[in-house]
């Protein structure tokens, strides 16, 4: 293979900041590819060399490990030349998976790490387009494709795509990227959060072939007027005034019609008698198509309506209450590295629905795997979608709120043909400012502007006045659902007798639901005195009896979502009997043992349940 000379302008060209990938490739997972998951090189690079020249001045050739040749021919051919960096006979491991499971080292490794693999390539013809699709990375990543750049993109867990089509070859193809997991202050989350950093590529890496013109984006679902909507968007030369034609065919629905001169198009049908409504109980789905020129977009919807009503939150017209529990990424085991097979997101969602008798999880604090929401329509769970707008981000920054603004936009357009979701909330326990309320307002309205079928959020905190939890944040005025993390007799020292006496006040005709309480218990630490100790089982398992009494006496409450399922990783969380790198609040150890407040949570809500039917 005959080296690549990578020019100055296309280096510099590469390490410009973030360029957005300007397609959206709803229900990529669906459409035909080629899956890159499985061996690929790595390579740390603490100090960035790979992206710097000599003495770590501006790019140069001689470090750039994304160059296009196997530097083991060079070798043969040119024996003095000099290679201190060799991806090729690096070592391998298996992506999808954090690097923190690529070596011991790794384990608290932040910053940059290179990938690499070949792969074979037949030309997929004359009208055909190829991407070049990553489900994320944590957290930005360079991507070189034959020695190329293709594109950049910043923030973990949403997905970016690239047009490669130009890039391919016959043959043997070499792809690279660099990952860095490094954060500031400006970032989306900032570097301090209760959760461990996954660094690296933990979710799955495909090439998805489309016609030349194809419908890039399609959000079907039905609305409160009782009509089936849908918004597709086509991309290409042939994108404008092409006829396109929806099918639901089990329900022998059709619609036809043509895209404007932008490559839209916006149509409705009356919801036809047969159709049947998706819910926790019944969860239905469709197969969906949309054929358009030589292309056929298929997706799995389900249709439902959700509303509020007063301090009611209602489901295909219908009051319920949600009955819920938070949940990190990350796969059940003593050393997960954040790679969600659908057996193991599987496993947990088994725990919520059949173990705890719930209908409704809080995927918390980010977009989670594309797999997991498609799981969560399939087995019925309705869900609470997030952004990482988390505790204190950088509120006066444009850029910042432009980051917070794209991930919001990339996880809708992803997510919102799920039935499944219910809430997109747009932050997580931020503190009131007027810089922030506006920041929030303005992702808010994109949200609104997205998707007007769902509900908005955003998890809050009250304030408190003796036993009086007040809800003051002014965002409530600009949300459907008002949601509080509480932990009262946890951060606080309330003995938990006290707990069911808390009272809750309103300032508005919402509803209310706690988006977490919690306690920490590490499984197997028993103490039996009549006030047992905090970190052992009883004491969380009474801490979630008296917080379910409290609960049950607020009337405008529609639902909860605990924190949490599952111990989870998180750095901030060194207690050395208690907690050794784990935020020990899981119902369930990070093996899959369930704690004594399992039980408690899962009769609560069985009752609950029977209630309903
Ligand atoms: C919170 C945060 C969550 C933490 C949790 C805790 O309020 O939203 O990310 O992990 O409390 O355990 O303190």
């Amino acid at each position: 293979m005959q080296p690549i000379t990578i020019s100055w302008c296309a280096l510099a060209l590469a390490l410009t900041p973030f360029t957005a990938s300007a397609q959206t490739l709803a229900a990529a997972d669906m459409r035909p590819g080629r899956s890159l998951d499985g061996a690929w090189h790595w390579s740390v690079d603490p100090y960035r060399d790979g992206v710097a020249g000599f003495h770590g001045g501006p790019p140069g050739e001689s470090t750039a490990r994304f160059q296009d040749r196997i530097q083991a021919d060079e070798a043969e051919k040119r024996p003095n030349a000099l290679f201190e960096f060799d991806m090729q006979r690096s070592p391998v491991t298996h992506l999808p998976g954090s690097w923190i499971g690529h070596a011991p080292e790794m384990r608290y490794y932040q910053g940059l790490v290179w990938y690499q693999r070949t792969f074979d390539w037949q030309p997929a013809g004359p009208g055909k387009r190829v991407y070049l699709r990553f489900g994320s990375a944590d957290h930005a990543a360079s991507v070189f494709l034959n020695g190329k750049p293709v594109g950049k993109h910043v923030g973990a867990f949403t997905p970016f795509a690239f047009d490669v089509t130009a890039l391919l070859r016959p043959g043997s193809n070499q792809i690279t990227l660099g990952v860095d997991s490094a954060r500031t202050d400006r970032d989306v989350p900032p570097p301090v959060t209760d959760w461990e950093t996954y660094g690296g590529i933990t979710r799955s890496i495909r090439l998805v072939t489309v016609p030349e013109t194809f419908v890039d984006d399609a959000f079907v679902r039905l609305g409160r007027d009782g009509r089936i909507a849908v918004s597709a968007r086509l991309l290409g030369p042939q994108a404008a005034g092409m006829p396109i034609r929806l099918a639901i065919p089990a329900l022998g629905a059709a619609l036809e019609g043509r895209t404007d001169g932008e490559g839209n198009w916006t149509a409705s049908l009356a919801a036809p008698r047969a159709l049947r409504r998706w819910s926790p109980d019944n969860p239905t789905l469709y197969d969906v198509e949309i054929a358009a020129g030589a292309d056929r977009f298929t997706d799995r919807i389900g249709f439902r309506t959700i509303a509020v009503q007063g301090d009611r939150i209602l489901l295909n017209g219908k009051p319920i209450f949600l009955r819920g529990i938070s949940m990190h990424e990350e796969e059940l085991g003593k050393d997960p590295v954040r790679a969600m097979s659908p057996a193991a997101t599987r496993a947990l969602f088994a725990e919520i629905k059949q173990g705890l008798h719930g209908n409704f999880v809080r995927l918390a604090h980010y977009p989670h795997d594309e797999g997991t929401t498609r799981l969560a329509d399939e087995m019925g769970l309705l869900v609470w979608s997030e952004v990482p707008v988390y505790w204190r981000v950088a509120w006066d920054d444009a850029d910042t709120l432009a980051t917070a603004r794209r991930m919001i936009a990339e996880n809708i357009r992803r997510d919102r043909n799920r039935a499944a979701i219910m809430l997109w909330s747009v932050a997580n326990e931020t503190p009131v400012s007027d810089a922030r309320n506006a920041f929030l307002r303005t992702l808010i309205g994109d949200v609104r502007a997205l998707d007007d079928s769902r509900l908005v959020t955003a998890a809050l905190l009250s304030t408190r006045q003796g036993k009086v939890m007040r809800i003051d944040d002014p965002l409530v005025a600009d949300l459907d659902v008002m949601a509080i993390n509480t932990y009262n007799g946890w951060y606080s020292d309330d003995p938990l007798a006290a707990l069911p006496s808390f009272e809750w006040r309103s300032p508005v005709d919402k509803p209310l639901i706690f988006s977490e309480f919690g306690a920490d218990a590490l499984h197997g630490y028993h103490d039996a005195a009549a006030a047992p100790h905090k970190f052992s089982e009883e004491y969380q398992a009474e801490y979630y009896r008296r917080t379910l009494e409290m609960a049950a006496r607020v009337p405008f409450l529609q639902g909860l979502s605990p924190w949490i399922l599952k111990d989870f990783r998180s750095p901030r969380r060194q207690h050395p009997v208690y907690q050794q790198g784990w935020n020990r609040k899981g119902l369930i150890s990070e093996t899959g043992q369930r704690k004594l407040a399992f039980a408690v949570l899962a009769e609560d809500y069985a009752k609950r349940e029977k209630a309903e039917r």
